[in-house]
Order: C-alpha cells, then sequence, then structure tokens
C-alpha cells in the first residue's frame, strides 16, 4: 500500500480516475461525491452522538428485519435518500433499513442511471457505547429502461454487476474506502477542512494474516467446518504465524477495515439460530465483497460460492459470509469442505 504525501481530495481523485474511462458522462463521479457529502453530514451528527441526547437510542420502530432502530439509523437513512434523490443520478434505492425500495419518480431521477443498494449506519446497536460504525454502498446500473419507474428486479443484480461499492467508517477518524473496479481506495476525513482527503491509495491486503473475526458467543450453534477452522486457528504451529489472534467488534466495516489493513478473516457463519447467516447480500456482503477482491482479498459464503456470484432472489437476502485474506478463506474454505456433513 502506498501512502500519499501530496493532499488529494475525494473529488479530485475521482475526477483523475474517470479519465480512465474516456466516454464516461461524469454522472458516476458527481455520484460518489454526493455520497461524500451525504457522509459528511452523517459523520457530524454521529460524532455528537453523546451530547444530543435527542439522536442517542432507540427510535421505537422496528424495522423489516424485526431489528429495533436506533434514531441515528432512521436519520443516516432519511440523508443518504435526500441527498441521492437531490443528486439528479439515482432513479432508486434499497435500504436495510426500509421494507419495499425507494423509488424517484421526479424528471430527472427517472431517466437517471443508477441505483444504490445502502445500509445507511451498519453496526448501529453499538453507537451508544462509542463503538466505531459505518454506511456500506452499493452502485449498480438500472435495468428497465431511462424514463421508466425502477423495480425491485433492478435491485436483484449479482455483485458481479456492481460499478461501484464502499464504505464509510466513522472510528476514531472517518474514513471513505472505495472501488470502481480499479483497486480499493481509501480517504481519511480532515474535519478541520472538511474534505476526505486520500490517504491510501492503493490498498493490498495481506495474503494471510494474523486476525480471525466472528462472534464466538455463538460457537455452539456453529456449523462443524466453523468449529473446526477456529481450532486449527487457535492451535500452536512453530514456524507459522498460528495460533491466530481473535478481534470482534461486532460491527462489519470496523472489523473489516482493520483485517483489510492488517491481513485477516472475518467470518459470520449460519448459525443454528440464524439458519441463513444474518448479514444481508445486498446491503453488507456485496459491497464488502467487491472492495475485499479489489485488494486481493477474497469473499465467499463458505460453501465454493463467490459472493458476487450468488443470485439474489430477494432484497433483504441473508447468507453466511467469510473475507478477508486470500489464503485465510481458502482454508475455511477447506474446513467447511472437509466437515461438509456435519
Ligand atoms: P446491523 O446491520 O443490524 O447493524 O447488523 C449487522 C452487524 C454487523 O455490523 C456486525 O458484523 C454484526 O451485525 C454483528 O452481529 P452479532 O452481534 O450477532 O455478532
Ligand atoms: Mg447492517
Amino acid at each position: 500500500m502506498s501512502v500519499s504525501s501530496k493532499i488529494l481530495t475525494l473529488n479530485e481523485v475521482i475526477i483523475q480516475k474517470q479519465s480512465a474511462f474516456p466516454y464516461a458522462k461524469g454522472d458516476l463521479s458527481r455520484l460518489l461525491s454526493h455520497i461524500g457529502l451525504a457522509a459528511k453530514i452523517v459523520n457530524s451528527k454521529v460524532n455528537k452522538a453523546g451530547l444530543e441526547i435527542s439522536i442517542l437510542g432507540t427510535a421505537d420502530n422496528i424495522n423489516v428485519q424485526g431489528e429495533s432502530q436506533q434514531k441515528l439509523d432512521v436519520y443516516a437513512d432519511e440523508t443518504f435518500i435526500k441527498a441521492l434523490q437531490a443528486s439528479g443520478l439515482v432513479c432508486g434505492i434499497a435500504s436495510e433499513e426500509n421494507d419495499e425500495i425507494v423509488i424517484f419518480d421526479d424528471d430527472l431521477s427517472l431517466d437517471s442511471d443508477y441505483i444504490v443498494c445502502i445500509d445507511p449506519l451498519d453496526g448501529s446497536s453499538n453507537i451508544d457505547v462509542n463503538v466505531s460504525v459505518g454506511t456500506i454502498f452499493s452502485i449498480f446500473r438500472r435495468i428497465t429502461p431511462a424514463g421508466q419507474k425502477v423495480s425491485t428486479e433492478d435491485f436483484l443484480q449479482p455483485g458481479t454487476k456492481q460499478i461501484a461499492a464502499g464504505y464509510v467508517i466513522y472510528g476514531s477518524s472517518t474514513m471513505l474506502v472505495y472501488t470502481t473496479g480499479l483497486g480499493t481506495t481509501g480517504f481519511t476525513y480532515d474535519p478541520s477542512i472538511g474534505e476526505f482527503c486520500l490517504s491510501h491509495y492503493f490498498m493490498v491486503t495481506p495474503k494471510t494474516g494474523k486476525i480471525y473475526s466472528i462472534n464466538e458467543g455463538n460457537y455452539s450453534k456453529f456449523p462443524n467446518g466453523v468449529k473446526q477452522y477456529l481450532k486449527y486457528c487457535q492451535e500452536e504451529d512453530k514456524g507459522s504465524d498460528r495460533p491466530y489472534t481473535s478481534r470482534y467488534i461486532g460491527s462489519l466495516v470496523a472489523d473489516f477495515h482493520r483485517n483489510l489493513l492488517k491481513g485477516g478473516i472475518y467470518i459470520y457463519p449460519k448459525t443454528a439460530s440464524a439458519p441463513k447467516g444474518k448479514l444481508r447480500l445486498l446491503y453488507e456482503c456485496n459491497p464488502v465483497a467487491f472492495l475485499a477482491e479489489q485488494a486481493g482479498g477474497l469473499a465467499t459464503d463458505g460453501y465454493g460460492n463467490r459472493v458476487m456470484e450468488i443470485q439474489p432472489t430477494s432484497l433483504h437476502q441473508r447468507i453466511s459470509f467469510f473475507t478477508g485474506s486470500k489464503n485465510m478463506v481458502l482454508k475455511a474454505e477447506e474446513f467447511m469442505e472437509k466437515y461438509k456433513d456435519e
């Protein structure tokens, strides 16, 4: 990974990268800038969470996943929806927080090319205790012809069709990491100038790391392949990096981001109580998979299937999710295959 010595802002880099596509209209670049803008607005709210009682705690709503929504979930959802509609570049949104797709049917939006899948505030149950949270997004081209209202079908595209994806991590510093398929690039927010500045030009994740991240509290409910892989992670093996170290924040963006930089594996498997897995294909797994692959890592469902090739069948579909350093994901897959019948 090279770290830039010259200050370049998100908008400048987006424009530079756009020149790799000489016939591009610049719409995707503008769209990414609008996402950056919404991220700044949400960031300022998240940073004040401890001070503003009105934005802490639950919102008395249950979302479509049956989970109670935090006030900041609702705020982040509304902020991204407003910013994306205002851009005039998006014809619809699927959000983890909304049951149905949100269709933009003003004249400008109806003619636009892009749809966005978004988890506006992932890990938000951590917000009240000052633990990092994130926004995860994925951008596709629409399938329905321009001028028509988008339909659910536009959103049920496999991850291989993603035009861009990224996340914002509201952590000890705020970062925006994105890819358009030309590598994974990271920007750190400088609050003194209000800009995301290039900090991680070409992020390459180590082929093998020393970290495994999984909610071990669910151990008794894991498939045997996962249990055996965890045993392997914990075994002493002189001359190798094992035993690995265990790190789990419980905030996907933060866990993934750390592992991306340091090398590691993140697993959220199927469990007896979440038989399809917990994480959502459209809002969490596909965008993270695109970023992982663009940084030289892997993302599978643990059963030999590349996440980005899974054909979605419903908006809020959950899958089991293995991602991170390539050799670690491949090793975990070996265990899953070996113990697949147990
Ligand atoms: P959320 O979208 O409702 O916030 O849930 C997703 C989060 C991920 O950020 C995190 O990796 C996972 O749920 C943690 O789940 P658990 O508490 O079961 O370990
Ligand atoms: Mg989420």
